[in-house]
């Protein structure tokens, strides 16, 4: 096996910190990460080997491995992440905040030996295509090869990452990682080592991020939400730009000419099937594509020009694997046919992996994602699930069919609309374009999904997660929104603002619309109006589209189910800005006035 101890860097700086930390962390070596495929091989078989992962079938799943985590490590943990900035009104009062020098000495403690037994891997990586101008630099010492070879699928990494700090002298954010389970001599490793007690933390000034205790997905992997959405996004209000939460897609029309739009939207509202959309037949006929740039993140910045450019920060999909299957994404299976870790999904019985949602029939018998027998009797009996319902695939995104041309440019691609939604069953119509962008901004910071979790007394509620940033944001949420009406002053064309709704429910509590290649027809309806030509009539809320400036071809739906589906309830809405009042009482200490006035005219204009 070889290991690289010498440094893949000659940055000072760097190798100064790397020893630092290795002295606090006292692992038994250290690995310097070249990015290779051999080295990634050879990783990939130690996990084998450690029992972490297991080698699919490579006949059917070629490239494919498994991972099943330990049962109290299976997702984000938001009670345990914090954000450390000096004073606590800069984080704000949806953030959990602990001055940053006792947080410092709460880690250094954590940390004294945590790797002891381990090796410590240093991985440089970049978010955004290497060398691009939007893209940032980290360095992520971590003392788990399944978040190396993760993060070799999610971003890039290896010798070139080295190479350009060595000759940009870029800022890099350093990133501390610890699964928190030093061994001691000739202690025999668990699987999914992890511990009890997690921190994610974040030093917005000082662009730190440290993290203890768990080895998965968005606590560990910590170029993605922790660096690309929370420190991004304090680095982004500093310097004029915006990190957000939000695919990135491109329509073409049957011109050739492409619009892309941006879109945030909570979890649980089918994000990456939407930027993977395949329209229906009536409009692929005609020449109509939707493309691929990203699905989770978008990095934002307004070129010379004047207008908004956008790059996806990551190299690959880590995607929610239930409710992935051909019928709902076909794209993203193709996706994850080659090359992908699977985590905390079943294993079936011929060496591949299944997962509530990925085909109608079940397998008869397959390993459930805590390695017990499961059979869809089971599964009907006791309503033990094969898959964790966040169990994941890490594919590469360039394996997606539909990936954009443009993908990978480092100028990112010019975005002329942005799109907010919800998963809500009354009020809000199917679609909506703002006034303005103040209004728009209004309405991203409004949205919100109803519970669908059966916690008595919640079922129903509204739970408000502005621009789907929430858990996400690294500074106060109310100088975010500032940060928001702020940036439109700079920008020669102004992106128009919309909302959609796929979840709007009947009286019986049947969906109306039905969702998927059909969003095709709201798509076009939003270029349309974008690329001006599009026709719409005005409500209280925002312009809408009238049956007839839908494009209906190849599909059945009657002007009367529409009128449904778009209809403004003012008892309804009534309640709803209620709870905008809510929201905004919690952020009042630096809530911007034009969205107190925003709230006013929206009630002025209902009557
Ligand atoms: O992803 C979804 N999208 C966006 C697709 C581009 N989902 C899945 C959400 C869970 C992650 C949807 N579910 C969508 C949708 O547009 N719409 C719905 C609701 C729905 C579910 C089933 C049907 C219809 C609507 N079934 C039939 O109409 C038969
Ligand atoms: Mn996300």
């Amino acid at each position: 096996m070889k290991k690289s101890p010498q440094p893949l860097s000659k940055n000072l700086h760097l190798i100064r910190w790397v020893n630092k930390m290795a002295a606090l962390c006292k692992p038994a070596q250290i690995q310097w990460i070249d990015g290779s495929p051999a080295e990634n091989d050879t990783l990939c078989a130690q996990l084998v080997a450690s029992g972490t992962f297991i080698k699919l079938n490579q006949k059917k799943w070629p490239g494919c491995y498994l991972a099943r985590s330990d049962a109290g490590d299976v997702a984000r943990v938001e009670d345990r992440t914090f954000i450390c900035s000096h004073s606590k009104e800069a984080a704000g009062p949806t953030n959990n905040w602990v001055n940053p020098y006792e947080m410092k000495k709460t880690l250094r403690g954590l940390f004294a030996g945590c790797m002891k037994g381990r090796t410590m891997y240093v991985l440089a990586y970049s978010m955004g295509p290497v060398g691009s101008p939007m893209s940032q630099i980290g360095v992520q010492l971590t003392d788990s090869p399944y978040v190396v070879v993760n993060m070799r699928i999610m971003a890039r990494i290896g010798q070139k990452v080295f190479d350009l700090i060595d000759k940009d002298f870029k800022r890099v954010v350093p990133c501390v990682h610890s699964v928190g389970a030093p061994l001691k001599k000739g202690q025999q490793d668990v699987s999914w080592p992890c511990n009890p007690e997690k921190y994610i933390v974040h030093f917005p000034e000082t662009r730190e991020i440290w993290s203890y205790g768990s080895g998965y997905g968005g606590n560990a992997l910590l170029g993605k939400k922790c660096f690309a959405l929370r420190i991004a996004s304090a680095m982004a209000r500093d310097e004029g730009w915006m990190a957000e939460h939000m695919l990135i897609l491109g329509v073409e029309n049957p011109e050739g000419k492409k619009t892309y739009v941006a879109a945030a939207f909570p979890s649980a509202c089918g994000k990456t099937n939407f930027a993977m959309l395949i329209p229906p037949p009536s409009f692929a006929k005609k020449g109509w594509k939707v493309w691929t740039v990203g699905d989770d993140i978008a990095w934002i910045k307004p070129d010379a020009k004047g207008r908004l450019r956008a790059i996806n920060p990551e190299a690959g999909f880590f995607g929610v694997a239930p409710g992935t299957g051909n019928r709902t994404n076909p794209n993203a299976m193709k996706a994850l046919a080659k090359n992908t870790i699977f985590t905390n999904v079943a294993l079936t019985d011929d060496g591949g992996v299944w997962w509530e949602g990925m085909t109608d029939t079940p397998p008869a018998h397959a390993i459930d994602w805590q390695g017990r027998d499961w059979t869809p009797a089971l599964g009907k009996e006791t309503g033990v699930k094969a898959a964790h319902a966040n169990s994941r695939f890490t594919a590469p995104a360039l394996q997606c069919p539909t990936i954009d041309r443009d993908w990978e440019n480092p100028e990112g691609v010019p975005i002329s609309a942005f799109i907010f939604g919800g998963r809500r069953a009354t009020t809000m119509p199917l679609v909506y374009q703002a006034f303005n962008w103040t209004s728009g901004v209004y309405t991203g910071a409004t949205m919100g999904s109803e519970m669908t979790a059966a916690a008595a007394g919640t079922l129903g509620k509204v739970r408000r997660d502005p621009m789907a940033m929430l858990p996400f944001c690294g500074y106060n949420m109310g100088d975010y929104f500032r940060h928001w009406i702020n940036m439109q002053k700079g920008l020669s064309e102004t992106p128009r603002i919309f909302h959609v709704n796929w979840f709007r429910k009947d009286r019986d509590g049947n969906f109306i619309w039905p969702g998927f290649s059909e969003n095709m027809r709201v798509l076009k309806w939003i270029v349309d109006r974008v690329r001006a030509g599009g026709r719409a009539q005005e409500t209280p809320i925002g312009w809408v589209p009238r049956y007839r400036d839908i494009d209906w071809e190849g599909m059945d739906f009657p002007p009367a189910k529409f009128e449904e589906l778009q209809k403004f309830d003012k008892a309804a809405w009534r309640t709803e800005v209620l709870g905008h009042e809510e929201l905004f009482l919690d952020l009042h200490a630096t809530l911007p006035k034009e969205l107190m006035f925003e709230r006013e005219l929206l009630i002025c204009r209902m009557g």
